[in-house]
């Protein structure tokens, strides 16, 4: 596996003299964050050795280096997920180059679906912990040392002072940021009514079909995690209506100018060069 990181690691260094320190993967319909990238050289990951490609609407699937509020980053404009039939290393794979690179702290997004109702469609929430309901782990396999240890701990994966820093900055700006537990599922069918029954009752806030896979693997390669989910829609059996990725886009869309501000207000906080 190693090999394989340092080619993708190496065709992408050849293209941007950027180091960057932050790495960003943007969920659905979230990607116009890359747009704003200054400088920006962007890689679509079919040219990138190893990458998988993105195959969801609203993951561009492209790869974009430059600079954000004065900040060194690389962003995936669209991820990876189980469900799509890609395996764990390889829906992870990404994480790996950007450890590569030089990445130390990485804002993961997505699009997830309320749990708690005391969200509506619309509301960003700040992930405090995560359930795994995939009932899977992407470090399943022989450990290399180098990587990262055998038994990562995960008391915090989601990184306690930039828990405190994403909340500081939404209070400043005014945005009502929610906090939560993130669960977890396979996908790709929506969750069912009892399902998210038994998610809440179990402690989860918002419902999705990534992210885990990624801060597993970021945590083992010691990279610190940030975690946002835009409630993209309210999940399935708490309104009177279906759930639909048409509905999941919309909302991406609806809050995009939040979602950005609240982002580059964060990049702004974090150390620099
Ligand atoms: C379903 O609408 C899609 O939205 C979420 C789910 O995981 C699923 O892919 O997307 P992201 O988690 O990639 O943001
Ligand atoms: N919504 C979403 N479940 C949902 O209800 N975006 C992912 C999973």
């Amino acid at each position: 596996m190693k090999e394989k990181i340092e080619q993708a690691a190496a065709m992408i260094r050849k293209q941007s003299s950027i180091h960057p320190r932050i790495g960003l993967i943007l969920g659905s319909g979230l990607g116009v964050l890359a747009d704003e990238i200054e400088e920006a050289v962007v890689i679509p990951y079919a040219k990138i050795p190893h990458f998988p490609v993105s195959t969801v609407e609203g993951h561009a699937g492209r790869l974009v280096l430059g600079r954000l509020e004065g900040q060194a980053v690389v962003a995936m404009q669209g991820r990876f997920h189980l469900y799509e039939g890609y395996s764990l290393e390889e829906v992870t794979f990404p994480i790996r180059v950007m450890k590569r690179l030089g990445v130390e702290t990485v804002l993961i997004t997505n699009a997830a679906g309320g749990i708690n109702e005391s969200f509506q469609a619309g509301d960003l929430m700040l992930i405090r912990d995560h359930i795994n309901f995939m009932f899977r782990n992407p470090l399943v396999g022989p450990n290399d040392p180098e990587l990262g240890d055998r038994f990562p701990d995960m008391t915090e994966a989601y990184d306690a002072d930039l828990r405190r820093l994403a909340k500081k900055v939404a209070e400043k700006l005014g945005i009502d940021l929610k906090e939560g537990v993130y669960a977890a599922m396979l996908g790709p069918s929506y969750e069912t009514p009892a399902e998210i029954r038994m998610l809440r009752t179990v402690g989860g806030d918002a419902v999705g079909m990534s992210t885990v896979p990624e801060v597993i693997v970021a945590r083992h390669a010691g990279i610190r995690v940030l975690g946002l989910s835009c409630i993209a829609n309210m999940a399935a059996g708490i309104l009177p209506q279906p759930l639909s990725h048409e509905e999941v886009m919309e909302t991406a869309e609806r809050v995009k100018e939040t979602f950005l501000r609240l982002v580059k207000g964060i990049l702004r906080e974090l150390p620099g060069e």
